[in-house]
């Protein structure tokens, strides 16, 4: 019997490990010599625990599968009669119809194999990084349209180029393991279900702009994610493909990985450097730019896990072939992330382009409540809140920044009608206000007083004159703090003010 269980932390935290073990006894006691691999999560979270057994060469699907239903399962000999067989995996429309590109391994390799990895088309870019000269692996990721997946969709190449061509010996890469955004698991996913893929992509850039040290910042709400990271990194150096004279190509990559104290603030990218000089995680002053002077001075590529990860495609298969997905200035595909109240959660990798209402309704299903959808929160808790009228929206950086939206890290979190969106503005200020760290006064101070304000909004106060005070506050946030955490938090305010005027007693604007 040849099987898999995921490993993944969404596959562990609804019981895969008890799974496991049921069956590993189950075999046991009917005497079943069993290869049992534990993999990545497919990303298809409401089958989780999902298993996969081999048949013919061909993975079947059973999911969700407790501890209790395994005996059960081997009564039926894992068929297709059995009520949670789901068929053939690579069918289900849900994977079936993603373009994945980044997450092509994920739930289907052993995340800490070498030979799988390999098996399976990995280091193949690294390998042709090592043949090129620093400036055209920049070109090459150039070239692909390659944008910052991070949030903020810097073009990936020309950050690159900047840190090669900034002077000094000592440059540094710093994956962006953050992930602080709600509704976003992306990063921890491929961390814990290919983490090669990672260690891949940050060589490739530290071959592209001349560094010997690189670190991966993780939070530490991820442990799983930080011991096969470090797991992962272990098992790289001792096969070649990372530490000193990698390959006999006389070139050195050193990795590390280090864990953050919790703090969203830390994902913002000269606060993780603070942190990662063991400092508190504040802000600071831009320029210089981390390219120039980051860590430790030094110039630096801070890159989030997804820009990474969509880099050894790039370089295996050409700037062409990636930036033939998407469309126009949005290239390639992005690795969508469906939570909050959505009857499939999961991660959904598609070029960019793909509609809001084909990922909430064609895979997200819609609501998991059955009633029916009033808002997506899009791009984390700094997003905006958009109704179903906007669901047309193709997922492309400009179409939404049009819209006073954001892709951001491509995740979305429905609401259902009962949702009160003055309560979610007031949310968001308060958010700023507990994850702020205090640097500049628009966004420590602006925070507190905006829950204030959006508070006496909804007790029917002075309702004019505060809504009149909300957008002047709004405005200075925007304006004038020091980074995106207090100069996003408007935005999703304003949505909830455009978009649902009624939950602040408001009446609604005829469409111009
Ligand atoms: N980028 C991340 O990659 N992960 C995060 O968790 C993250 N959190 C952020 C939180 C705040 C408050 C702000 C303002 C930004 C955050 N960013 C985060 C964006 C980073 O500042 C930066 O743009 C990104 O790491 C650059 O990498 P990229 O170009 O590959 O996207």
């Amino acid at each position: 019997l040849i099987l898999s269980v995921p490993r993944d932390s969404a596959a562990l935290s609804v019981g895969a490990e008890e799974v496991a073990d049921a069956i590993a006894a189950e075999a046991g006691r009917r005497g079943v010599a069993l290869d049992m691999m534990r993999t990545g999560s497919r990303g298809m979270f409401w089958l989780e625990p999902l298993v996969e057994v081999v048949r013919d060469g061909v993975r079947h699907a059973f999911g969700p599968v407790t501890a209790a239903d395994v005996p059960g399962l081997f009564d039926a000999g894992f068929g297709d009669a059995h009520p949670l067989a789901l068929g053939p995996t690579e069918v289900i429309p849900y994977l079936a119809e993603q373009e994945r590109l980044t997450f092509v391994r994920c739930g289907i390799t052993d995340p800490l194999s070498v030979a799988d990895y390999r098996a399976h088309g990995g280091f193949a870019g690294l390998e042709k990084a090592l043949a090129l000269e620093p400036a055209a692996i920049c070109d090459e990721v150039k070239d692909s349209g390659l944008r910052g997946r991070g949030g903020a969709g810097f073009p990936t190449g020309i950050k690159w180029r900047t840190v090669l061509e900034a002077p000094g010996d000592l440059k540094f890469i710093c994956c962006n393991a953050d992930e602080g955004d709600s509704g976003t698991f992306a990063d921890r996913m491929i961390m814990e279900g290919d983490p090669f893929l990672l260690i891949e992509g940050m060589t490739i850039a530290a071959l592209a702009v001349g560094a010997a040290e690189g670190f991966v910042y993780i939070r530490s709400e991820y442990p799983h994610a930080v011991a096969t990271m470090r797991e992962a990194i272990r098992l790289a150096e001792a096969e070649g493909w990372l530490g000193a004279d990698m390959h006999g190509s006389g070139r050195s990559f050193h990795l590390e990985v280090r864990v953050g104290a919790g703090a969203y603030i830390c994902g913002e990218e000269t606060s993780m450097l603070e942190s990662l000089e063991g400092r508190r995680g504040e802000v600071r002053p831009k320029p210089p730019l981390p390219a120039l002077e980051g860590l430790f001075g030094k110039p630096t590529v801070v890159n989030n896990v997804l820009s990474l990860c969509a880099v050894p495609v790039i370089l295996e298969r050409g700037a062409a072939f990636y930036r033939d997905f998407g469309v126009g200035h949005s290239r390639g595909t992005q690795p969508f992330q469906l939570a909050g109240n959505i009857k499939r959660g999961g991660l959904v990798e598609k070029a960019f382009g793909i509609s809001l209402h084909d990922l909430v309704y064609r895979f997200g299903g819609g609501t998991a409540s059955g009633r029916p959808v009033k808002a997506v929160q899009a791009g984390g808790p700094l997003g905006a809140y958009l109704p179903e009228s906007l669901f047309h929206l193709p997922k492309d950086y400009e179409a939404f920044a049009a819209e006073e939206a954001m892709v951001g890290h491509g995740g979305l979190v429905v609401f259902d009608d009962t949702a009160d969106m003055a309560a979610q503005a007031r949310f968001a200020m308060e958010f700023c206000a507990i994850e702020s760290c205090g640097k500049c006064t628009p966004c420590r101070i602006g925070s507190t007083r905006g829950v204030e304000v959006i508070d006496r909004i909804r007790a029917g106060t002075d309702v004019d004159g505060n809504m009149a005070l909300l957008d002047d506050l709004c405005t200075l946030m925007a304006d004038g703090s020091l980074c995106a955490m207090g100069g996003l938090t408007p935005m999703p305010v304003r949505s909830a003010l455009k978009h649902f005027p009624e939950d602040f007693h408001r009446p609604r604007q005829a469409a111009p």
